[in-house]
């Protein structure tokens, strides 16, 4: 008895150091690790040692919880959801997991008390940027709402070796390099190397009728690779939730690599081993772009046949067969990249198992649901069916047949509308047959969504117009929104303290308490309060720029940013035309009463994307010239910040007066950068465009800038046919402004620099309607700059706008995916493991 009651108290002690939330716990932690985890002393520890030390601590602090979720899951039998995405930019996790933990006091207090800086340490972490833009970060924040929400839900993708290319800027030009993010370790991932599935490639499909006569599809003479499992945790805001975001790497397999060996070719087979494993190699950089690649196409097939492998095994460890799957598991996937998994978990069900048609489609359609991210054409993706039917040949026989099947019923339903069948196929008749995967996804989901107001709409009404027609209630909408524990909480502190102050900490959990400034916005010590903090953040931002930048910018002029990845749609060139005449105007009339602005523009262009590269260019000739220029002063400042990331935007985002989210009306999906600023107390000059719309309306006209062509318009004047000329030639600033590019003034005298640029607008007709908007652009950019003027009216408009921003928490978006799509519920973890349950 004496000696079971001492283990019990060794093993509390043990505990309290891996599970105390206080600062000793987490010193002895820290130095626990230094110590037996990295083996090293104060004499050979790096600062990076330093920081794992920190993670791993925190890390220890995570695991008991995360163990107790996921034994929840299995003893409550609980429904499950699986959100399936190619890209997760999760960014920095130190704070965010301090935050969830509620130990960034205790942290910084441990930190000092071993005479580190918790900053520093955080600034240590490489960003996890597996993702190029807004659809990677929008799951990111999704995970964060999962768990906050208490959803049993999963997080599958490519835990990519390389993610995002960083990029530099030299001699004005962006320069990638490769972000080399595991190179020292990655302190928050757990490989599962017994936890390894394999996934077929090529090959052929062997079809043959057995004794009974029934007819077989076996997919052979395959070339095979193995998928291992990482696992990192995803913990809830201050709750015991901690769900799992499960990131697969490509490894060799044993037998394939014998095969070689077996052939006395050693130094092949391990070449061969290199080969296979480049399937995870690398994130492909595009935004907004479909490029076909095989590679690519691998990459797709290879994270979804592990993730259904790794769902099918989970459900069946507590189910005896496949029946109801659908009743447990839910699996949303994001865009069409994912959409692969439809004829592979008919394969599944048929061929492995047996199952006949009718039931499997069921069971597939009721599962999968499809989140469309963008109406563009160029980025929807349209697989070669000749490329499919190599990679993946039973898949692209069971697509033939889903099509089949599918236009069976399309005939049934509009009977002799043979344009319509040709329109809703899922394959593209043409010199290349081409397999249309937003067809697949449609037809193999039980919902389908938008992710704003007006981007709904468009998918409704022409878009996906046949297929809304055939089955309207698979249509809806779910706005995309932002986790205010990243975006505000852990990035802006000292706007969270301020609001702490006045309305308390449940608007953590539930955004819409923000509502309760509103009352506040009038007051006038409020307002000083706000406006101190803004002014701080942006004399951080200020040191960075000059920093990074070398150039010295005034925080007291307005911080007007555009950060986002570089993208025609997204207009940067008319926030540049617009920095033109601004310099023009200050040149002309240098005694003239202006508004100091400091222009900020930050972005990663696709490598391949020739006109992006050549906007990043012209951003950086326009600083180099504006910010040398004395007559000009801190009146008119440009800067090009180099890799814009998650990091990057927790430092700007803070720091921001104006959001410039100016795309070309019904071009921008949603937007999510937008309401990160907006919830940061910046104010949005925009198109009525993506969820811009809706911030319109939450805000009210009266606190937001909004100008331009709307949809309609643009529609109308495309019809119409649209003349960039005229706009060019009846306004003289502008053409000035357009003239200056081939003036070789922002290019160090080359005036042929930016012809590609002048080319866009003038002779390919400037599909993006900048010239068309940018004399409302610039009179808008006028009311700014007077409201600006009028400080106090400013810091009330930008309390406003953070107090109206409930609506754009992710913790909403959330909520309705999980009532209306996944029907799946709460599961509140209590973190009582179940071995000490079996001791009570
Ligand atoms: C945790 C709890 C344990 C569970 C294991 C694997 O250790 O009960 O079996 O995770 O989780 P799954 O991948 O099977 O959900």
């Amino acid at each position: 008895m004496k000696n079971q009651t001492k283990l019990q108290e060794g093993v509390q002690a043990t505990r309290r150091i891996f599970e105390g939330l206080d600062a000793n716990a987490l010193r002895e932690a820290f130095l626990h690790h230094l110590e037996f985890s990295l083996g090293k002393d104060e004499h050979s520890a790096s600062r990076h040692d330093y920081f794992v030390c920190l993670a791993l601590a925190v890390r220890d602090r995570l695991t008991e919880r995360w163990i107790s979720t996921q034994q929840t899951y299995y003893n409550q039998n609980a429904k499950r959801v699986y959100y399936l995405s190619l890209e997760f930019l999760m960014g920095r996790t130190l704070s965010n997991s301090l935050i969830s933990l509620d130990m960034l006091d205790a942290a910084r207090e441990a930190m000092e008390g071993l005479g580190f800086d918790l900053n520093e340490l955080e600034e240590i972490e490489s960003d996890a940027g597996l993702g190029n833009g807004g659809l990677g970060r929008l799951a990111a924040c999704f995970l964060d709402s999962m768990s906050t929400l208490e959803l049993p839900a999963y997080g599958y993708g490519i835990r990519y070796e390389f993610g995002i290319f960083f990029q530099r800027i030299r001699d004005g030009f962006q320069e990638e390099t490769p972000d080399n993010w595991l190179r020292y370790g990655n302190p928050w991932e757990i490989g599962r190397p017994e936890n390894l599935y394999p996934v077929k490639f090529y090959g052929r499909v062997h079809q043959y009728n057995d004794p009974e006569g029934r007819l077989h599809n076996d997919w052979v003479d395959t070339q095979d690779v193995m998928a291992m499992a990482y696992d990192v945790p995803v913990p809830g805001y201050r709750n015991n939730t901690v769900n799992t975001l499960r990131l697969w790497s490509a490894k060799s397999t044993r037998e394939f690599d014998l095969d070689w060996f077996n052939h006395g070719d050693y130094a092949k087979a391990v070449e061969d081993k290199s080969r296979t494993e480049t399937i995870t190699r690398v994130l492909y950089p595009n935004d907004n772009f479909f490029e076909g690649k095989e590679l690519r196409l691998k990459q797709q097939f290879f994270f979804v046949c592990a993730s259904l492998q790794d769902i099918v095994r989970r459900h069946l460890k507590i189910h005896e067969r496949m029946d109801g799957f659908h009743e447990k598991n839910a699996i949303q996937l994001n865009d069409t990249h994912p959409a692969i998994a439809i004829p592979e978990l008919m394969r599944v069900l048929l061929d492995e198992r047996g199952w006949g048609w009718e039931d499997a489609w069921e069971i597939v359609t009721q599962t999968f649901a499809y989140t469309n991210h963008t109406v563009l054409p160029e980025a929807l993706e349209e697989w070669s069916v000749s490329l499919m039917e190599y990679v993946l040949p039973r898949h692209m026989q069971i697509m033939y047949e889903i099509n089949r099947r599918f236009l069976e019923e399309v005939e049934h339903r509009f009977p002799g509308d043979t344009g319509r069948l040709g329109r809703m196929s899922l394959i593209a008749e043409g010199r290349e047959k081409k397999v249309r995967m937003p067809h697949l996804a449609i037809v193999g989901s039980h919902r389908i969504n938008g992710v704003a107001e007006l981007h709904s709409k468009i998918l409704r009404e022409s878009v996906f117009r046949d297929f809304c027609e055939m089955w309207p209630d698979k249509f809806m909408n779910v706005t995309n929104g932002v986790t205010q524990r990243r975006w505000l909480k852990q990035s802006n502190r000292g706007l969270g303290d301020v609001i702490d102050e006045k309305i308390g900490q449940n608007w953590v959990r539930d955004l819409d308490e923000l509502q309760g400034l509103v009352p506040h916005a009038e007051d006038e010590t409020f307002q000083k309060s706000w406006a101190r903090v803004k002014h701080e953040n942006k004399v951080h931002l200020a040191k960075y720029i000059l920093d990074h930048n070398g150039v010295e910018v005034n925080p007291d002029s307005m911080f007007d940013c555009q950060v986002k990845r570089i993208h025609e749609y997204k207009r940067q060139l008319m926030n540049l035309l617009h920095a033109i005449v601004l310099y023009r105007r200050i040149k002309a009339d240098p005694s003239g009463d202006y508004v100091p602005r400091t222009v900020i523009l930050g972005g990663k262009a696709a490598p391949g994307y020739y006109t992006a590269k050549m906007i990043i260019r012209l951003a950086t000739g326009i600083g180099e010239v504006v910010n040398n220029d004395r007559q000009v002063g801190d009146r008119l400042k440009v800067v090009f910040l180099a890799n814009y990331g998650v990091s990057l935007a927790e430092k700007i985002m803070p720091a921001a007066d104006l959001s410039e989210q100016i795309s070309t009306a019904g071009m921008e999906a949603s937007g999510t950068g937008n309401m990160k600023f907006a919830l940061n107390g910046a104010i949005t000059i925009g198109t009525l465009d993506g969820a811009n719309i809706e911030i319109l309306e939450e805000v009210g006209e009266e606190n937001i800038f909004i100008f331009g062509l709307t949809v309609d318009e643009i529609r109308e004047m495309k019809m119409a046919g649209y003349s960039p000329w005229r706009y060019y030639t009846e306004n003289p600033e502008l053409k000035q402004a357009v003239d200056t590019l081939s003036s070789g003034m922002f290019s160090g005298g080359d005036k042929e620099l930016f012809r590609p640029i002048l080319n866009s607008l003038l002779q390919y007709g400037d599909q993006y309607m900048v010239l068309a908007d940018y004399a409302n652009y610039v009179a808008c950019q006028e009311q700014v700059a007077q409201q600006y003027r009028d400080p106090v009216a400013w810091t009330r408009m930008s309390i406003l706008n953070c107090a109206k921003m409930g609506k754009f928490s992710s913790d909403r978006s959330i909520r309705t995916y999980a009532q209306d799509i996944w029907r799946v519920k709460p599961v509140p973890i209590e973190i009582r493991r179940q071995r000490d349950r079996d001791d009570d």
